[in-house]
């Protein structure tokens, strides 16, 4: 199989993305004759989503794997830097580009602010993106990620690859898991043969990946060059005992590649070794699951949105006529009369959204007083925590430069490596506690969110039908009887707002759940939900350990000098002290902050369901919006006098003429894609 083979699919699917586009193109002509601003402006939301939408694959995994290598074999070419040593030190998104560029990107101050970009010549990223070979003890990495944009085969077809350092590293998982998992469509998870699921990565996938909601994983068991022949047939039963097990994929989602082979075959363009090295059939896979699964998605959503918005469309036409017909004193009579309802409608409106804000304050009162007792609860966990910490470091006295000048320096290193290791314990106890937290928190937020949106759905029925009746009122002179909707009234607000109706999905079911593909709400709702964002895990465990360090020092520098010949029994004594002191401190902290944290925790919980409001009060204005500016229309027309108004009346049966073409063309096109 060649390589153009493999993109075959991808092709497909830009000439999908390119129809539905081209169709867009066409409403928002339509609807400028029309001159329904809104609905043009709802279009160009829409068009401007479909063009952007991207397949991202995050490449994640502990260092030196061969990620980036194995990155750099999909892309055919050296982008990334890949070395022994451990190498990546930010997250790399690799891009479609005309010609290449890296953008590297500062992080964020702590006031939120942040620097602009700078743009960088590509073959200097490796100043930036690695690791300097011996940082020094304040070595601190200024940059959040670079992106890269380069003119490759791959990107072009709208694939985004993410390079991710490792995820030993504290700082980049949780950069990975609240900046990436809520929004990638693939993750590739690349282990070494050499070593195969550790503890560690078997745990961030069952604890952080698959609550996440991310279930059909691609496990690539790579370095596979490296294992004897003869054990070959071993290493790939065990791999796959343990690894298929953990995918909806199953044994199909297990890959053993070479990546260096694969990268030299291609750059030698030698084919016979790319097809050994086992990339081909995983990038087959990949492709498969991207355009079909995930495409089929990116494509059919904004479909129906079109479609939804087309039937709106054709509704207007007879009102239309209609109010270009009747005689001018009634019609400025009726409008008149509609004064009081779109009145009323503003105020049905205001009503709507403080029942939402008032909604969001009450679970913002609620989280909050859990989060305090969480917190709270967890002084007497971190006390068990610490004494059942069994250290692998420790502190050697026997190795401590007894010289005056040399102590402070090399009981320093000792006392970092120790407090590393506590760290990374604390660190990973706290985030299962906090997990198991945030879950029944997030249970708890998503039967209120159902609760909310029965209460709003009901709402904007009673505020639809008006919408409904004034039109009918304005265009025939009484109120029609209320059509049965296709779709639910939240959903036509979803759509009327020109948000996404799945991000409208994804903030019912609370940004924070991101885990939300499996709840209720996104059942009720359809569709599946990207692009919510997993918040309040947020720099929470790392916060107490800061100041710890300076304290401990002249502890063990006391012990030192008390120490004598009896080594042993003093190294064991300045290690029990040293985890007391640390419990203290740490709970101490804990403490100052509890009315903080639990504050900021509730806080960012809300506030990632605001979009709900936001949402849901864009639909409402625009479905205001558009019956005034159907008015507005039809007065400009009668204006300019009776020609202008028999024009525009032949105009309309085009324009009907044509929405009945789209809408056929829509048919067919839905047809086609559900039966891919
Ligand atoms: N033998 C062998 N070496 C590999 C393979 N893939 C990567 N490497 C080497 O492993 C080292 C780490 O690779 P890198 O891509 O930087 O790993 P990363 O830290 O996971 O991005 C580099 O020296 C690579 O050349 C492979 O499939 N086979
Ligand atoms: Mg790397």
């Amino acid at each position: 199989m060649t390589t153009t083979d493999v993109r075959k699919n991808y092709a497909a699917f830009l000439d999908k993305r390119n129809t539905l586009i081209s169709i867009i193109d066409r409403q928002i002509t339509l609807s400028e004759s029309l001159q329904i601003d809104t609905w043009v402006e709802n279009l160009q939301r829409l068009k401007q989503r479909v063009s952007n939408e991207s397949f991202k694959v995050l490449i994640i995994g502990e260092f030196k794997r061969g990620k980036s290598t194995f990155i750099n074999a999909m892309l055919g070419k050296d982008i990334l830097p890949a070395s022994p040593i451990p190498c990546t030190a930010i997250i790399n998104e690799v891009k479609w580009g005309q010609s290449p560029q890296a953008l590297l990107h500062y992080l964020k101050h702590e006031d939120g602010s942040q620097k602009e970009p700078k743009n960088i010549p590509v073959e200097t990223i490796q100043e930036y993106v690695v690791i300097p070979e011996e940082p020094d003890d304040n070595y601190t990495n200024p940059y959040e990620k670079v992106e890269i944009l380069y003119p490759l085969e791959l990107c072009r077809s709208g694939v985004e690859v993410i390079d991710s350092p490792g995820l030993n590293e504290h700082a980049t998982r949780s950069q990975v898991t609240e900046g990436y998992l809520p929004i990638v469509d693939a993750i590739v998870f690349v282990f070494t043969c050499e070593a195969l699921a550790s503890e560690s990565e078997i745990q961030f996938i069952e604890k952080t990946l698959k609550p996440l909601g991310h279930e059909d994983l691609f496990f690539v068991c790579n370095k596979f060059d490296r294992i004897r022949d003869k054990e070959k047939e071993r290493v790939r039963k065990f791999a796959i005992s343990k690894l298929a097990p953990l995918t909806s994929r199953g044994e199909s989602g297990v890959f053993f590649i070479s990546a260096s082979n694969a990268l030299d075959g291609r750059l030698e363009e030698d084919d016979k070794r790319v097809a050994e090295s086992g990339v081909l059939i995983l990038e087959r896979e990949l492709e498969e699951f991207l355009t079909n699964d995930r495409g089929r998605i990116k494509i059919l959503e904004p479909t129906k949105e079109l479609q939804e918005l087309i039937s709106r469309a054709e509704k207007t036409i007879p009102e239309r006529r209609a109010m270009l017909q009747i005689n001018r004193e009634e019609l400025e009579r009726r409008f008149q009369e509609a004064q009081e309802p779109l009145k009323n409608l503003q105020i049905r409106r205001e009503q709507i959204t403080k029942r939402i804000d008032q909604f969001l304050s009450d679970m913002r009162t609620r989280i909050c007083d859990d989060a305090y007792e969480f917190f709270s609860g967890l002084d007497s966990k971190i006390e068990v925590w610490i004494e059942e910490c069994e250290l692998e470091s420790g502190i050697d006295l026997a190795k401590i430069n007894p010289a005056p000048w040399e102590i402070q320096k090399s009981v320093k290193s000792q006392v970092q490596t120790v407090l590393s290791e506590i760290e990374d314990y604390l660190t990973s106890k706290l985030e299962e506690e906090f997990s198991v937290w945030q879950k029944k928190v997030l249970g708890y937020v998503d039967s209120r969110l159902i609760t909310l949106k029965e209460d709003i759905d009901a709402r904007a029925s009673e505020f639809l039908r008006e919408v409904d009746k004034i039109r009918s009122q304005i265009s025939t002179g009484s109120a029609s009887t209320h059509t049965q909707e296709a779709v639910s009234s939240i959903q036509r607000l979803f759509y009327a707002s020109g948000v996404n109706s799945t991000q409208g999905a994804s903030a019912w079911s609370g940004g924070v759940f991101a885990f939300a593909r499996n709840t209720v709400l996104a059942s009720v709702l359809g569709g599946t939900l990207i692009g919510s964002t997993v918040t309040i895990l947020a720099g929470f465990a790392g916060i107490f350990l800061g100041p710890i360090i300076g304290l401990l020092i002249p502890i063990i520098a006391v012990a030192v000098a008390l120490a004598g010949n009896e080594l042993k029994t003093a190294n064991e004594r300045i290690e029990n002290r040293f985890k007391e002191e640390i419990s203290k401190k740490f709970r101490e902290e804990l403490s100052n902050s509890i009315d903080v944290q639990s504050k900021q925790v509730s806080e960012n919980i809300v506030n990632s369901l605001k979009d709900i409001k936001n949402v849901i009060d864009r639909g409402l204005a625009s479905e205001i919006k558009a019956i005034e500016q159907q008015i507005e229309s039809v007065r400009k027309d009668r204006e300019k006098g009776q020609a202008a108004v028999n024009e525009k009346v032949q105009q309309l049966d085009t324009i009907s003429k044509e929405l009945n073409q789209l809408k056929a063309e829509i048919d067919d096109f839905t047809n086609q894609l559900t039966l891919l």
